[in-house]
């Protein structure tokens, strides 16, 4: 045993006996050549469009899973009035999982963000025809700790229809990763990148860069799903979620239940299945006889 008792020795420190930390091997799937020219990239430009990531026959077992699910459209022009989205992917389908832990997604993030950072947000995003462009944003733009500043968290958009930039292709502004904190003024604007790729590419991008759904203008919607990830100490210390049943949380007053988690920070952090958590506890909550 060390007899170092500094705060970085106990920050290095397995603490747990059974479950030891587990870390991606996915550098060692990808080719590195390839990784470092798209590291290059996202830390210079703030982002990087790889192409070619996923088969035909991938893509096709995507749509299919997803379609079926695809219902309302958004309730806000952030979400997008013509834009329809699925959340809470997993707990209807698995179909995207081989996105999420893509081996060339994986290694970058394992180079941007720290080990065990988190799936933050996982959404199927379809861009109907007639959509305007979605404001321009930042992912983590909702981190309260003033620009310039290092991103917290990355993100994917990947393509399962083609995108181009009629049909709505993601827009970027490059290096405004870089950017305090200013909004995009008209100079910037006119930089506006569309990520035109093949179905099966993605663009992977920091959590500080610029970014939003492009216009629809064609007469075919736009597929896609993004994959968002966040540093794993944007979180709290113990994960009540999982420690206090729901029935219990019920029972708690306001204050507690929102300190639990049954919460919003801003317009939608803590959501669940894109609405407010407090929803689910709403079968346990006992009715007030007063
Ligand atoms: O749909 C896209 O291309 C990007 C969507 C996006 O950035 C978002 O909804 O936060």
């Amino acid at each position: 045993m060390s007899d170092d008792r500094s705060l970085d020795a106990y920050h290095a420190l397995e603490t747990a006996n059974k479950y030891k930390k587990t870390h991606s091997n996915a550098g060692e799937r990808v080719d590195p050549d390839l990784l470092q020219q798209y590291l290059k990239q996202v830390l210079e430009e703030g982002y990087v469009v790889i192409p070619d990531l996923l088969s035909q026959e991938q893509i096709d077992l995507i749509r299919s899973a997803v379609e079926p699910l695809l219902g309302h459209r958004g309730r806000n022009f952030f979400e997008g009035e013509l834009t329809q989205r699925i959340y809470s992917v997993m707990a209807k389908t698995f179909a995207l999982n081989p996105m999420v832990e893509h081996p060339m997604i994986l290694a970058l993030l394992d180079a941007v963000l720290m080990p065990s950072y988190l799936l933050s947000q996982l959404q199927v995003i379809n861009i109907l025809p007639g959509e305007q462009q979605q404001p321009l944003h930042a992912d983590d733009g909702y981190v309260q700790i003033p620009r310039p500043r290092k991103f917290v968290s990355a993100a994917t958009v990947w393509a399962i229809d083609d995108f181009r930039e009629e049909n709505g292709g993601t827009t970027i502004i490059p290096g405004s990763h870089h950017w305090g904190d200013k909004q995009p003024g008209e100079d910037d604007l006119k930089r506006q990148v569309s990520c035109e790729m093949k179905a099966g590419s993605a663009v992977f991008f920091l959590g500080t860069l610029w970014h939003g759904g492009g216009a629809n203008v064609s007469d075919q919607p736009r597929l896609a799903a993004t994959a968002q990830y966040c540093e794993g100490f944007i979180r709290p210390q113990e994960n009540f979620s999982l420690s206090v049943p729901l029935e219990r949380a019920a029972q708690c007053s306001e204050d507690i239940k929102r300190m639990l988690g049954y919460s919003i920070f801003g317009p939608f952090m803590g959501m669940v299945d894109g609405k407010h958590p407090k929803r689910i506890l709403e079968p346990y909550l006992k009715p007030n006889l007063s």
